[in-house]
């Protein structure tokens, strides 16, 4: 590989003012692909790549102005290439010395690596941030790049020092195990093979926003349409149908192109947005809804700002999503569980013998285990198309738990097949991981059913938000001792409120009432789960 400044070729006027940069470092290009777009007086024009390489360096910027002979990016050509194509109209070839960082580390005790994506519990995991990019010198552990998928944010460490030579990924890209990460030079003797995984991907403490991240309303739209611009790079498209996508707001990387090599036309624009704006709206989309207004509190005394931390965001998110996309219904109930309570109290001695801690929690798991097999449509998600509902065969039950940095679900895996002593061990462990922040994907994921338990902290019902797409939730509420009617006079029983809420389309309120009943009843005799 050598690296060659590619400059503006002749663009017929004095100078012309940059207008889009469609390539960024670390991009892969071939020839005839956009450079960049530049507009003068008379006329937008696209500049094309003279040949295949990657990007090195963007030499200018949007808004500056240029002429011809002026850098314009650094690109890595494989060595021959730019002799090979030396006669191409706009091509221009000063030829600089090979990086002397490269050349440097690229001894004999230096071996070419590429890193992959090391297990990272699930598939198609998009990529939040790119930390290196060619020409990186890093250490080992160093962050590459940083992966968010529905439940935590992980950070991938590269598994040797050395020198970075391609970046095979960029922010948006979604990611599974083994995918190419980099292309780097590692210092032997790291590692014998020429392709490894990168380390366990490290799931990310909650780390505090930057206050950028809880920016006002206008700075973000402006972050929007940055973001906007962002996509429509690399595209395959001319400058005139990039001004229309300008003009209408149009994300180009949505529109599948019909001209020839897929280039989008003009046309291809104007029928996406007769289509879009024919298409009904919907909530999900999250169209039509209007935005909270931006209020300066300060006006009215003293406050205090402190970034929400990730994980936070991250729920916050999901609530949203998930309140927005899913029609819920909840449905209330309550169940005597006085003999439960007598029982779980008669185990206490039994309990800390064994070193475990028996909370009405793992009577709640195994009753609901109970009840999802004899009401499987609780046990369900609607496929993404709405057409199909998915029964699942096992019973897998994420409990609620909260820590100082937002809620966590850890999921315990087939419930119906545990005893009472597993499950109050498992959740003992799995809440305690949460808490210090060491759950793995693995554990946060597989989920049919959540339960919250608001028991221990008070509260006589509430409505918890469907953990899609999972179809219900169950939140528990404090146990109080209530009077309750038998026949004869009143008596004192422990009452135990059950607030189920539940995905209207999956669920009917007559399945998700029959639910809570059932489940009432096992846990007012909870010989019943032994039948
Ligand atoms: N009624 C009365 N007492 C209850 C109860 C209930 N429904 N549930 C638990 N308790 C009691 C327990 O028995 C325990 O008392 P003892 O030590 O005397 O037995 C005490 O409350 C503390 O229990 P715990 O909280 O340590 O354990 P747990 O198994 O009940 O709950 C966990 C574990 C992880 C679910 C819980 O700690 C937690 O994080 N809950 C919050 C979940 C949450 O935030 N949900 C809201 C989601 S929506 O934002």
């Amino acid at each position: 590989m050598s690296n060659e400044i590619i400059k503006v070729p002749d663009i017929g006027s004095g100078d012309a003012e940059v207008i889009e940069v469609c390539v960024g470092a670390g991009d892969q290009i071939e020839t005839e692909d956009s450079l960049i777009v530049l507009e003068s007086d008379k006329a937008t024009m696209e500049i094309p790549a003279p040949r295949n390489g990657r990007v090195v360096d963007v030499l200018l910027k949007v808004g500056d102005k240029v002429s011809e002979g002026d850098d314009l990016l650094t690109l890595a050509v494989e060595e021959g290439a730019a002799e090979s194509v030396a006669s191409e109209p706009v091509a221009e070839q000063p030829v600089a010395a090979p990086e002397p960082e490269a050349t440097q580390v690229a001894t004999a005790a230096s071996v070419i690596q590429e890193v992959r994506v090391p297990d990272i519990g699930s598939d198609n995991v998009p990529v939040i941030e790119v930390s290196v990019k060619p020409g990186d010198t890093i250490s080992q552990e160093d962050t590459l790049i940083t992966l968010e998928s529905d439940k935590s944010i992980m950070d991938v460490p590269s598994p040797f020092n050395g020198l970075i030579t391609e970046v095979k990924v960029k922010e948006g890209d979604t990611l599974s195990q083994n995918d190419l990460i980099v292309i780097m030079i590692a210092a032997a003797p790291a590692a014998e093979q020429t392709t490894t995984s990168a380390p366990p991907a490290t799931e990310q403490p909650a780390t505090p926003a930057t206050p950028a991240t809880i920016a006002a309303q206008p700075q973000k739209a402006m972050e929007s349409t940055l973001e906007q611009e962002q996509a429509n790079k690399r595209i395959h498209a001319g400058p005139s149908v990039r001004k229309i996508a300008r003009e209408f707001g149009v994300d180009l990387s949505l529109i599948q192109g019909s001209g020839p090599h897929s280039r989008i036309l003009k046309e291809d624009v104007q029928t996406y947005v007769k289509t879009k704006l024919s298409a009904p709206t919907s909530a999900s989309s999250g169209l039509g809804i209007p935005q909270m207004p931006a209020v300066d509190f300060s006006k009215w005394g003293d406050i205090e700002e402190k970034p929400l931390t990730r994980l936070r965001q991250i729920a916050g998110k999901n609530f949203q999503r998930s309140w927005l996309n899913v029609p819920h219904v909840t449905q209330f109930d309550e169940s005597d569980i006085t003999e439960l309570e007598t029982f779980r109290k008669s185990q206490k001695t039994a309990a800390m013998a064994r070193g475990s801690k028996l909370t009405p929690l793992p009577f709640m798991l195994k009753a609901c285990a109970y009840a999802l097999k004899e009401i499987p449509q609780l046990c369900a998600s609607l496929s993404p198309e709405m057409d199909r509902i998915i029964y699942k065969k096992y019973i897998n039950i994420g409990i609620a738990v909260d820590t100082p940095d937002g809620l966590l679900v850890p999921v315990i895996k087939h419930v119906d097949k545990k005893g009472l002593w597993e499950l109050a061990d498992e959740c003992v462990a799995l809440a305690g991981k949460a808490r210090n922040k060491q759950l793995k994907p693995d554990e946060m994921q597989g989920g049919c059913f959540t339960i919250s338990s608001l028991g221990s902290v008070g509260g006589t019902a509430f409505t918890p938000i469907v953990n899609a797409p999972e179809v219900a939730i169950l939140g528990i509420s404090k146990a109080e001792i209530k009077p309750k009617w038998n026949g004869v006079e009143f008596e004192p029983r422990l009452i135990l409120p059950l607030s189920l809420s539940y995905d209207h389309r999956a669920v009917n309120g007559a399945e998700a009432a029959r639910f809570t009943s059932f489940l009432s009843q096992l846990l007012s005799d909870i010989r019943h789960i032994l039948l």
